[in-house]
């Protein structure tokens, strides 16, 4: 356990993340300076005699030890001047696992998409191990919502975390055993120089692997797998690959995946999570627990359970013959394309829109060529995917969830689907992408019963 007691620490972001910072370095004896933008929190932070509080900017001296960043911040003139000062920056994972009372394993999770999925998978065969055999219990969190810092005095057998490329932009010595990089694809670049810069941000969780740790990541010609190996190789883990190509450790074929490495084989009818996407995450899951000593067993039965996450393509309600799916989760092109070429009904009206994040939508608009029946636009990046997408399919424009709902089911035809999958973040208009999912549920619900 890392020893903070007495050290002068500042917390930028006050957040979930920043606030579960500022509350272990408080329990462990730090002094915090607590900073955000904004000049008003709500709720307050908890006062405590070794608390201070720089709100409003982030012009504070930086006459501290260490700085704490939260995700969402964006690199800062602060930040700079610490690194070049020579003060130590981390993300509050880097803190977490240092604070942590008695080190587990760690699994780590990033990618451009499917690490909630995978995370949470991982979550719930772990779980289902440590409680057959009476062990420890798991932590499953990270960017899926939960961070680890409020957990620190927790003893846990394994830790698994979800890590966004922001979280991993700031870790020193966080060494995970398990590390998956699911795929790389244009994400946030309003943040990043580029996507060298932000598969880098990804990468870093790899580099302070050894040969007793295992980097897994794809092998096959999609999800940028060239990338995902390279970053990889920055660290000294064994890599284990998984996907469709032939000589993958873990190979998803049509009907099994395969662990040619032990010669288990999972046939892919009995798995809950259905879809040629959800066949990689599965095998990428596979992947890591065998090499954790998780059973085939264990790994059978719950994959016959595993429903996997809300507002990740979850089936909503059918009415009129149109059928209505939330992935409020598709905060990105990459993942709204999945979601859209994934479908079984053969058209969609898609519902897109709300925070740019400058990846550009020509993607989006091949995907709606193809499955495309029409597109309503929303938010922020209305006018850009409006642009972007107009002549592949007829495109409308909405002003709330609940306009977007009536109007996509006005332009649906009975067979089709309607897809909320918006290739966007949801801050322009909802609190997360969680709110945003529950309100076109909501109003597809008012939708069925005035039907
Ligand atoms: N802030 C500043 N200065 C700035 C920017 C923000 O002070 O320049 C302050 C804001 O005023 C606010 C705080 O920072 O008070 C917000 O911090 P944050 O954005 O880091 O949010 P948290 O509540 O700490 O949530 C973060 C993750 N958010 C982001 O990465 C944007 C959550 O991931 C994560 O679940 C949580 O930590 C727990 O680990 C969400 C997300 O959108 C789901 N992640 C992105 C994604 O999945 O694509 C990366």
């Amino acid at each position: 356990m890392h020893d903070v007691r007495g050290k002068q620490v500042v917390v930028i972001g006050l957040g979930l993340s920043g606030r579960a910072a500022v509350a272990a370095l408080l329990d462990r004896g730090a002094f915090v300076l607590a900073n955000d933008a904004r000049s008003s929190l709500t709720p307050p932070m908890p006062e405590h005699p070794a608390l201070r509080l720089h709100l409003g900017d982030h012009d504070f001296p930086l006459a501290v030890d260490c700085v704490v960043v939260s995700p969402g911040v964006p690199p800062l003139p602060v930040i700079d001047a610490a690194v070049a000062a020579g003060i130590p920056v981390w993300g509050e994972i880097e803190l977490a696992t240092r604070l942590l009372v008695q080190p587990a394993p760690i699994v780590a999770i990033g990618g451009t998409n499917g690490k909630s999925t995978v995370t949470s998978l991982l979550g719930a065969l772990f779980e289902r191990a440590a409680e057959k055999a009476g062990d420890l219990p798991v932590f499953c969190g990270g960017n899926l919502g939960e961070p680890l810092a409020p957990h620190i005095d927790e003893r846990f057998s394994t830790v698994i975390l979800e890590v966004s490329s922001f979280q991993m932009e700031r870790v020193e010595r966080f060494r995970p055993r398990a590390a998956l990089l699911l795929n790389v694809s244009p994400d946030h670049l309003d943040r990043y120089a580029g996507m060298g810069d932000y598969a880098d941000a990804k990468g870093n969780m790899f580099l302070q692997q050894t040969a007793e740790d295992i980097a897994i990541v794809p092998s096959d010609d999609a999800d940028a797998s060239a990338v995902c190996l390279a970053q990889a190789k920055r660290g000294g883990a064994r890599i284990v690959t998984f996907g469709t190509s032939v000589d993958a450790d873990v190979r998803v074929t049509d009907g099994e995946i395969v662990d040619r490495r032990d010669g288990e084989i999972y046939l892919r009818a009995p798995i809950r999570l259905q879809g040629a996407h959800n066949a990689r995450n599965v095998a990428a899951a596979i992947a890591a627990a065998r090499d954790l000593g998780i059973s085939p067993e264990i790994i059978r039965e719950t994959l016959a359970i595993f429903e996997g996450l809300s507002h990740r393509m979850a089936f909503v309600a059918e009415v009129a013959g149109v059928r209505f799916y939330d992935d409020s989760k598709g905060t990105n092109v990459g993942a709204a394309v999945t979601a859209l070429r994934g479908l079984a009904e053969a058209k969609a009206v898609l519902v897109a829109g709300g925070r740019d994040k400058q990846g550009g939508y020509d993607e989006l608009r091949d995907a709606l060529a193809d499955r495309g029946r029409a597109c309503v636009v929303i938010g922020e990046a209305a006018g850009a995917i409006q642009s972007a997408v107009e002549g592949a399919v007829a495109v409308a424009h909405a002003a709330t969830m609940d306009e977007a709902v009536k109007q996509a089911f006005s332009l649906a035809k009975p067979g089709d689907a309607v897809l909320l999958s918006p290739a966007c973040s949801s801050f322009d208009m909802f609190r997360d992408y969680k709110h945003r999912g529950d309100a076109f549920v909501a109003s597809v619900r008012a939708l069925a019963v005035a039907s």
